[in-house]
């Protein structure tokens, strides 16, 4: 058995690997677990990225719905809190040996509490692929869990959810095998200039399951040069310069 294959079995045989966007860190304060978020009960991953559920996760992790918005200053960082499981602390963030990229999305709804965040509107606010011999997911996993997210300070203000996402790329040389975890923060963004339009794009859409469309997430990483460029997957970042 190669090395890879090796590594992709352990990790499909313990579903202890997995990680949660459990709770949000907005203005200094930290909310609870759960808090805003659509948190799920199982901590799996989405593999189809032409589903509905590559949106704000869903079945086969149920998803709770939150009564609450949490207020965002545009402008400012925010932090997702990543977690292996709702119970779990900031050394028990996810197995080190998912690497992969990690991103964060915006969507603009009339209601944060009740969108399904299926379909248009989503842009991309943060981004990180493989920099020097490091994966995002591991700086995140370095960082207790937090993926920091600098929100735009040109955007409308309004209700909207936050997309955070990690994705492991371990089984990711054969189509499908990507891992996706996401989840969506309902949170009320004030204090930006709403001079910006971000261009949106549809999720799912974002993602195609092919090499040609999508060589960030069907690719052999552990058959790369080192050095090598890794293409992060979805559109570029929206930036407000
Ligand atoms: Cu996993």
């Amino acid at each position: 058995m190669k090395i890879s294959s090796l590594i992709a079995t352990l990790c499909a045989s313990t579903a202890t690997a997995h990680t949660i966007f459990a709770q949000l860190t907005a203005d200094g304060k930290t909310y609870p677990v759960s808090h805003g978020i659509r948190t799920p009960s199982y901590d799996g991953p989405q593999t189809n990225v032409n589903g509905n559920n590559m949106a704000c996760n869903g079945p086969p992790n149920p998803t709770t719905p939150s009564d609450k918005i949490i207020p965002v200053k545009a402008g400012t960082n925010v932090s997702a809190v990543w977690r292996h499981t709702l119970q779990s602390g900031p050394n028990d963030v996810m197995d080190p040996g998912h690497w992969g990229p990690v991103m964060a999305y915006l969507k603009k709804v009339p209601d944060a509490k009740k969108d399904s965040g299926v379909g248009n509107g989503w842009f991309k606010i943060q981004e990180g692929g493989y920099t020097n011999g490091k994966w995002a997911t591991n700086v995140v996993i370095e960082n207790k869990g937090n993926q920091v997210i600098q929100i735009p300070s040109c955007i409308e203000n309004g209700q909207y959810l936050l997309r955070a996402e990690m994705v492991a790329l371990h089984g990711a040389r054969s189509t499908g095998g990507a891992q996706l975890y996401m989840e969506c923060a309902q949170i009320e963004i004030t204090g930006g200039t709403g001079i910006a339009s971000p261009k949106t794009s549809s999720i799912p859409g974002i993602y195609k399951a092919g090499l040609a469309n999508d060589p960030g997430l069907l690719i052999d990483i552990y058959n790369q040069k080192a050095g090598f460029k890794y293409i992060i997957p979805g559109p570029p970042v929206f930036t407000c310069a």
